[in-house]
């Protein structure tokens, strides 16, 4: 694996699982593997959980981790190319990173979406840019269009959940007071289709996602229809696609309670977090006997840990 940016950059996802869940058990087993190895952990947008489990996968395997916060920290970038420098922005990517792959030996890069120029989203140019010009491989850590590290999780953890060998999961739609990426949606419809779950996903009119990203996936627009004998509900808001980037509703009938979870089948519930309680989703739920979230999240230092494994051993 040269770089990681999305469930197509993996070879057999089916062998990367089983090795995932095998690493968990044993975590610092290849604590040699990485030895004198530094890898560039950098973030243009805020992080908790990507922040720290990509730095303990990293020490996991014997990587030194170097963070840094771009946003507050970092010279102001400049994304476009030929650009007169003149207005806020200090210093080009072009720049930033090639500087940043002399000092490291992986890079791992944090980028949202600016949700008013869709194309320009859409073309995820702030992580390509990096790979281009970084010229090491490079993680995603969530861009502006996936999010592969926790979609990932999400595979390990429905596999040490499920009880069925397909189960119904469902990806469901919820409000949220200010407009999302559609990143974590994309990605995470991407990796339960490559998993070969039975992928429903179930939204407002107007929230359809990019039809690159829901090949295989059944859109039912009735939500308490969606929940029927689902083994995982996955909630998460997002913005519009077609209008992009706009909130079309924060409709409070669309936040996940107690009373839809009863229409499953004893099914989990999923959020890859943060996570606005009693807006996306009920406390009742979320501290349920049946909430993933923190499994989840555990999960994110090894589908980090994987990653950066498979990337020791191919590239050095
Ligand atoms: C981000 C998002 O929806 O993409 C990050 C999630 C991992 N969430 C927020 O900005 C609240
Ligand atoms: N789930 C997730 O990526 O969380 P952070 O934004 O806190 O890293």
């Amino acid at each position: 694996m040269r770089n990681f940016t999305s469930v197509h950059d993996v070879e057999n996802l089916e062998s990367l699982v089983k090795e995932a869940l095998e690493l968990k058990k044993d975590p610092l087993k290849y604590k040699g593997l990485g030895e004198g190895k530094t890898m560039g952990i950098i973030f243009l947008n805020p992080s908790l959980r990507t922040r720290l489990s990509t730095q303990k996968a990293a020490q996991n395997l014997g990587v030194s981790p170097i963070v840094m916060n771009f946003g507050s920290e970092g010279w102001k970038l400049e994304f476009e190319d030929g650009t007169v420098m003149d207005g806020n922005a200090a210093e080009h990517i072009k720049d930033a990173a090639r500087v940043m792959g002399a000092y490291f030996d992986i890079i791992g890069l944090r980028s949202f979406p600016g949700l008013e120029n869709r194309d320009d989203d859409y073309q995820d140019n702030i992580l390509n840019q990096m790979i281009k010009y970084a010229g090491i491989p490079v993680v995603s850590l969530e861009s502006a269009i996936r999010h592969p590290l926790q979609s990932f999780a999400d595979v390990l953890t429905i596999e040490e959940h499920k009880t069925v060998k397909k189960p119904k999961v469902v990806l469901s739609w919820a409000p949220h007071p200010r407009a999302l990426p559609q990143a974590v949606p994309n990605s995470f419809l991407e990796w339960m289709v490559a998993a070969d779950y039975d992928v429903y996903a179930t939204h407002p009119e107007g929230y359809e996602l990019s039809e690159e990203f829901t090949k295989g996936v059944k859109i039912e627009y009735d939500q308490k229809k969606a929940f029927e004998g689902a083994d995982f509900i996955y909630g998460k808001n997002w913005s519009s696609y077609h209008n992009y980037g706009k909130i079309l509703t924060k409709d409070p009938s669309w936040t996940i309670d107690a009373e839809k979870m009863k229409l499953t089948n004893n099914g989990k519930f999923m959020h890859c977090l943060p996570v606005r309680r009693n807006v996306i989703v009920s406390d009742e739920v979320i501290d349920s006997e049946n909430s993933l979230i923190i499994p989840q999240a555990a999960n994110r230092e090894y589908s980090a840990q994987m990653v950066i494994k498979k990337i020791l051993e191919s590239n050095f």
